[in-house]
């Protein structure tokens, strides 16, 4: 490490060069070869020298003198040595593991982290947890929850197989498509991001080609931002995008657009579904005028919209946004419907894809290759929750639950270890969590910043930043491979989680099964051996680690390869030689395995389920991500510029209620209050509101959440009793300008 120089590293929003001055950051940079670079790098100098750093290990007070635990979020803490608070950790994981069995042990740790692929947080900690003798996990994610229930049902594939395999790629869209029908945006501010990174942003780019071509393109959202501006605003009352796709199904049904040729040899059970929404089985009819009363759009616009999508070459884009919320399996099954009933399915640029914008990565045509992987072991432990069912779980131990079918219980949990994820920033309901949080005897978290989380933990263990060490840059997607220098010394006493871990595990007896006896040095060296010669048979010429190490990164030659593979294809051409995954071998519009669930809100076929309303808290709440972070990371730098989070309301709301533009806002439901600067847009639908997420829980001893966090006001119940996901849209609250100081 020198004095003064400039290198690039990756993460999670792309590449950036990085400018170090006396082992300071002082600078970043936009990467050369980015189109769109994100701003989000700026906040990195300010935030990885920022005081709110954990600078030591410390425990908390009341923990240490083993009185009540009903203190956390409320306490002091003690500085303690490395050693000390090595020692405090092991022995207390030692006495829960004989006492409970590991089985009391929470290692589920959802959260982002930062990018590299060797010290990647969960991998860190699933792997020592499993090296004595295993954890509770957790299944699922925050992302696609609902998603990853329900696909698999209807299309007989895993999710992610759907989302980075059976997808046209942009360039198939490019050449093929007509009409793109996206409902909830393809946001190139969510684009940004993508697991692991991505490099070279191009999801306006896209748009502004498409436009040229003239595509039809229409963006179906209760907000008009959600799509690039070359896009049709079509807008909809959150929650009931359900509603306009049966009302779209009832009109291809009745004006005979449907291919009636492809649902015969390709689905199942469309006969029994029609039957619901032409009104036929004692239900009203999902007619165009039904559809306009709980959309809020026109019925001439929803026969126009049909009758659009039934000519030409048609994709039906589905962002993630729709199954985060309650019923939001329904949307993801329907879409899968409509494209059978459109019949292109298997043909390129057309049928569904899910989460185009989500993920920056998503419709990228880089070839597919096994990436750089720390291997985590084998969980000896079966047991886990669905993801975002963390407070039932503390709240109900040994409490019954319904998932995917299944009759599961929840599991009596002595100890959490949380490392790379901020749960009082992502969970919903996070007064609910906070009592919750008090029922685990121990709470141990590895946190480079005093988050809500760390705030909340009994051992709070000071972890590095990425800028802190080195490591590999990789994403799935992406034709670029970095290697990312340590550019910094540790800040303050911060150590690795790997070297945290190897610690512990010392302690534990078993400091070979996690470290193999080898340093983090020759663990990069080893599994980017194995990746270069996974690459190398593949016929891809990477650099070896040598090489890449003088030439900080490295752009694959391989986006060309997967462009013109179209999902779905052989099945359509042989749908009884290629069948589907799924019980009938085709797309399953009826699934005789969710009927027999017996779950009312998803009986056999996808359904409108009305959104809950409570006439006392009028406004919907939307909680999209924010534009100039990932979720709550780099939060300490944000708040120095921008003092509150922004609530953007429709001006028409905002009159109704005497407040204005700049005015400090109460947000409120029965669940909580936050508070945010009011800033007026007309790109919202009147009744709507949106305050992003990344704010840190902050409640005031009222319980007034001065961060402006969301999830104090959102619902923690889960989509459905099939995937249990996070239903964070589309939360009932009411606002009032803040009288107080
Ligand atoms: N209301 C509402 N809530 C939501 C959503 C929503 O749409 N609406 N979206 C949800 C979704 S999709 C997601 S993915 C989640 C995201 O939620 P999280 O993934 O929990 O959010 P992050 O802020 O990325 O948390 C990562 C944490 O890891 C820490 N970290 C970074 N590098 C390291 C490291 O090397 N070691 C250790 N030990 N820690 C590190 C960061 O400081 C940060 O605190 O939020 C969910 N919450
Ligand atoms: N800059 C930045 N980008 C990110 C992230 C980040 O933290 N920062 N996080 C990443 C992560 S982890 C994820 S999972 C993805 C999430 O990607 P998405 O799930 O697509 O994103 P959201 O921001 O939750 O929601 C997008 C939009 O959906 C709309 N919407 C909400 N409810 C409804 C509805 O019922 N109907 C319709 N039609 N529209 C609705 C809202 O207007 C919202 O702005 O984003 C990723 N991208
Ligand atoms: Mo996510």
């Amino acid at each position: 490490m020198g004095k003064k120089f400039s290198k690039v590293t990756t993460s999670h929003w792309g590449a950036f060069n990085v400018f170090v001055e006396n082992d300071k950051i002082i600078n970043t940079e936009p990467f050369h070869a980015d189109p769109a670079p994100p701003n989000i790098s700026q906040l990195v100098p300010n935030a990885v020298h920022h005081s709110k750093r954990v600078d030591q290990p410390y425990v908390r007070k009341g923990w240490l003198k083993k009185n009540t635990t009903s203190a956390r979020g409320n306490d002091e803490y003690v500085p303690l040595s490395w050693e000390d608070a090595i020692e405090l950790a092991a022995n207390e994981l030692i006495r829960v593991k004989n006492d409970f069995g590991n089985e009391a042990i929470f290692g589920g740790s959802y959260g982002w982290a930062s990018a590299g692929r060797f010290h990647h947080s969960q991998s860190q900690l699933h792997r020592f947890l499993n090296s004595i003798g295993g954890y509770v996990s957790s299944y699922a994610s925050y992302s696609t929850g609902a998603a990853q229930a329900i696909i698999p049902h209807v299309l007989g594939l895993n999710f992610h197989k759907v989302t980075w395999g059976e997808i046209n790629s942009w360039k198939l869209i490019k050449k093929h498509t007509d009409n793109l029908i996206i409902f909830g945006g393809i946001n190139p501010k969510n684009s940004q991001v993508s697991m692991g990174g991505s490099t070279e942003h191009d999801v306006s780019n896209h748009f502004r080609n498409f436009k040229q071509l003239g595509k039809n393109m229409v963006s179906i959202s209760p907000q008009q931002d959600d799509s690039p501006k070359e896009t049709t605003w079509l807008p909809i009352i959150p929650g009931t995008d359900m509603a306009l796709m049966l009302a779209i199904a009832y009109v291809l049904e009745t004006e005979k657009l449907a291919n009636q040729m492809f649902l015969n040899t390709h689905s199942s059970g469309y006969e029994l579904f029609k039957k619901y929404f032409l009104g036929e089985d004692g239900h009203s009819a999902k007619t165009p005028e039904w559809a306009s009363q709980q959309t809020g759009i026109n019925a001439s616009t929803i026969r126009d919209l049909a009758r659009n999508m039934a000519s030409g070459r048609t994709l039906i884009c589905v962002s993630w946004s729709l199954q985060r919320a309650r019923y939001g399996e329904h949307p993801f099954w329907m879409a899968c419907v409509l494209a059978a009933m459109l019949g292109q399915i298997g043909l390129p640029g057309g049928g569904v894809g899910f989460g185009y914008g989500a993920i920056g990565n998503v419709g990228k045509t880089a070839k597919r290759m096994q990436g750089p992987l720390f291997e985590q072991g084998q969980n000896p432990i079966s047991d886990f929750i669905p993801v975002s069912r963390i407070s039932d779980m503390l709240l109900n131990p040994g409490g019954p639950y319904n998932f995917n079918g299944e009759k599961r219980i929840y599991p009596d949990i002595k100890l959490v270890y949380w490392c790379g994820g901020n749960p009082f920033h992502h969970h919903q309901d996070l007064n609910r969590l906070n009592k919750a949080w008090q029922y685990p005897e121990t709470i141990i978290v590895n946190e480079p910043w005093w988050t809500a989380t760390a705030q909340r933990a009994d051992l709070v263990f000071p972890a590095t930043t990425q800028f802190e060490r080195s490591d590999i840059g990789w994403a799935k997607g992406d034709p670029y491979i970095f290697y990312m220098p340590q550019m910094i010394p540790p800040v303050g006493l911060a150590k690795n989680d790997y070297d945290i871990f190897t610690a512990l595990s010392k302690k534990l007896n078993c400091e070979e099964r996690f470290t193999e006896n080898q340093s983090s040095e020759e663990w990069i060296e080893a599994i980017y051996d194995k990746f270069y010669r996974q690459a190398r048979s593949q016929g891809i010429n990477v650099a070896d680690l040598k090489t890449l190490k003088e030439k900080n990164f490295e752009r694959m030659s391989i986006d060309q390869d997967e462009e013109d593979y179209v999902p779905f294809q052989a099945f359509r051409d042989d749908p009884l030689r290629n069948p589907l995954g799924t019980p009938s071998g085709k797309i399953e519009i009826y699934s005789e395995k969710i009927a027999k669930f017996n779950y009312p809100e998803i009986p056999g076929h996808p359904i409108f389920n009305r959104p809950f309303l409570n006439q006392k808290f009028p406004l919907r709440l939307l909680s999209p991500q924010p534009h100039d972070k990932l979720h709550s990371q780099l939060q300490v730098a944000a708040e120095d510029k921008t003092k509150h989070a922004i609530l953007i309301m429709n001006p028409q709301d905002a009159k109704e209620r005497r407040i204005s533009e700049g005015d400090l806002i109460k947000i409120w439901n029965s669940r909580g209050s936050c508070l945010a600067t009011l800033k007026l847009q007309e790109t919202i639908i009147a009744g709507v509101i949106s305050l992003a997420t990344g704010a840190w829980f902050s409640p005031t001893k009222d319980g007034l959440d001065i961060s402006g966090n969301p999830n104090v006001l959102t619902a923690d119940t889960g989509t459905s009793d099939l995937g249990q996901g996070s239903a964070a849209h589309n939360i009932e609250v009411e606002v009032e300008k803040y009288q107080g100081v």
